[in-house]
């Protein structure tokens, strides 16, 4: 096996990169009425820089219908005028030499009436809640609430669903991004579907890891068709509790899954390891999960996406996965604070301090101000 350097160009799928470090996908609640801003065109192009930013930038989730939402102010991907806002991102990423995809998201039981079209519950594989908050935007201002109860999606409903994403992929390409990853982690709709703690259907879709993940691979197959493979990525978090995510076998429903993934020819394949930003070593099941046979039964079923590591690295544990075989590694935190990060990581410069609360809302403060190193 050859070793990679965070800092060489590489190609993955359609797209030949600047280095190897992805800014992973950061909700950031700053697109008011669900449309993108030039704030956040601003703030991604200064993070797309050829020699000192993200290789990839990937977007923060960003919802494929009105139904799809369950957070405040996060900007879609269902309507004309998301299309031309997001094109300011897009232009000014490009305008860098970077590129840019976009995370398609549907938030499923993760949402609350208050975001909900007319009102009604949020949907999910079963009418089973969440026990997690979500980040809610009142006169008295933005904090975290319970989420509402959801209802189950009849199964006729659900190709409607596979459309909607079908749909978001081709707005994706209109809207200039160079292609797009499904949010299948973090205990969102497709978690949803993919865990047994949140799937006790009895159609199709539910029962059997085959079930589970039949809406996962319907989705893949159904934006592959629309915009290529070797523009799609995927997220999956196999044993992150997030959500309130859960199931007691997942190395066998996450191998399966990516069995199945092997012949649609994806970019890469993103896996955020253990607590998604927390514990690495994180825990669920019986058995501490593998992600190195994850990522052989990938292979063995003849994946070739580059694969892509995430959650709490450091250049030096970065370099580590580079040399047992990963091809990319996705920084959050570090993105948020740190513009020029790749720079930073390459020279060995210290990093600016997180200012936590101004992660979700706000304005230009502890968004676009993080400064570069000198
Ligand atoms: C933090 C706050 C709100 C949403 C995820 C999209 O966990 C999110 C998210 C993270 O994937």
């Amino acid at each position: 096996m050859t070793s990679h350097s965070l800092f060489e160009p590489t190609t993955v799928g359609a797209w030949r990169l600047n280095n190897r470090a992805v800014m992973a996908p950061l909700t950031r609640n700053r697109a008011p009425g669900q449309l993108p801003t030039a704030q956040m065109a601003e703030y991604y192009a200064q993070r797309a820089h050829p020699q000192h930013g993200a290789g990839l930038i990937i977007t923060e989730a960003t919802p494929i219908s009105p139904q799809a939402h369950g957070y405040a102010d996060t900007p879609g991907i269902h309507t004309d005028a998301q299309v031309a806002a997001w094109r300011q991102t897009t232009d000014a990423v490009h305008a860098q030499g970077g590129h840019i995809v976009v995370q398609l998201w549907h938030v499923g039981r993760i949402s609350h009436v208050d975001l909900q079209p007319g009102g009604q519950p949020p949907v999910a594989p079963s009418a089973i809640a969440a026990n997690a908050k979500t980040y809610l935007i009142k006169p008295e201002g933005g904090g975290f609430f319970d989420v509402s109860p959801p209802r189950a999606l009849e199964t006729h409903e659900l190709p409607g669903i596979v459309d909607d994403y079908r749909q978001a992929a081709r707005r994706a390409r209109e809207a200039g991004f160079d292609g797009i990853e499904i949010h299948a982690a973090n205990g969102y709709l497709l978690d949803q579907f993919l865990r047994s703690g949140s799937n006790q259907r009895t159609d199709a879709y539910g029962g059997s890891i085959e079930n589970r993940a039949r809406l996962l691979l319907e989705v893949m197959q159904a934006v592959c068709a629309e915009i290529g493979g070797d523009r799609v990525g995927i997220r999956i978090s196999p044993v992150t509790p997030s959500n309130d995510a859960s199931d007691s076998h997942p190395q066998p429903l996450f191998e399966h899954v990516l069995r199945q993934l092997a012949p649609l020819g994806l970019a890469y394949v993103h896996v955020v390891e253990g607590q998604t930003g927390g514990a690495r070593d994180h825990q669920q099941g019986e058995a501490p999960f593998d992600y190195a046979a994850l990522r052989a039964a990938y292979r063995a079923a003849g994946g070739q996406g580059a694969w892509m590591v995430n959650n709490g690295y450091s250049a030096e544990l970065a370099q580590q996965a580079l040399d047992s075989g990963a091809d990319l590694v996705a920084f959050g935190r570090g993105f948020i604070a740190n513009p020029d990060l790749t720079r930073r990581l390459r020279e060995a410069l210290p990093l600016n301090e997180l200012q936590r609360a101004t992660l979700y809302g706000g304005g230009t403060q502890g968004y676009t101000d993080y400064p570069l190193a000198a």
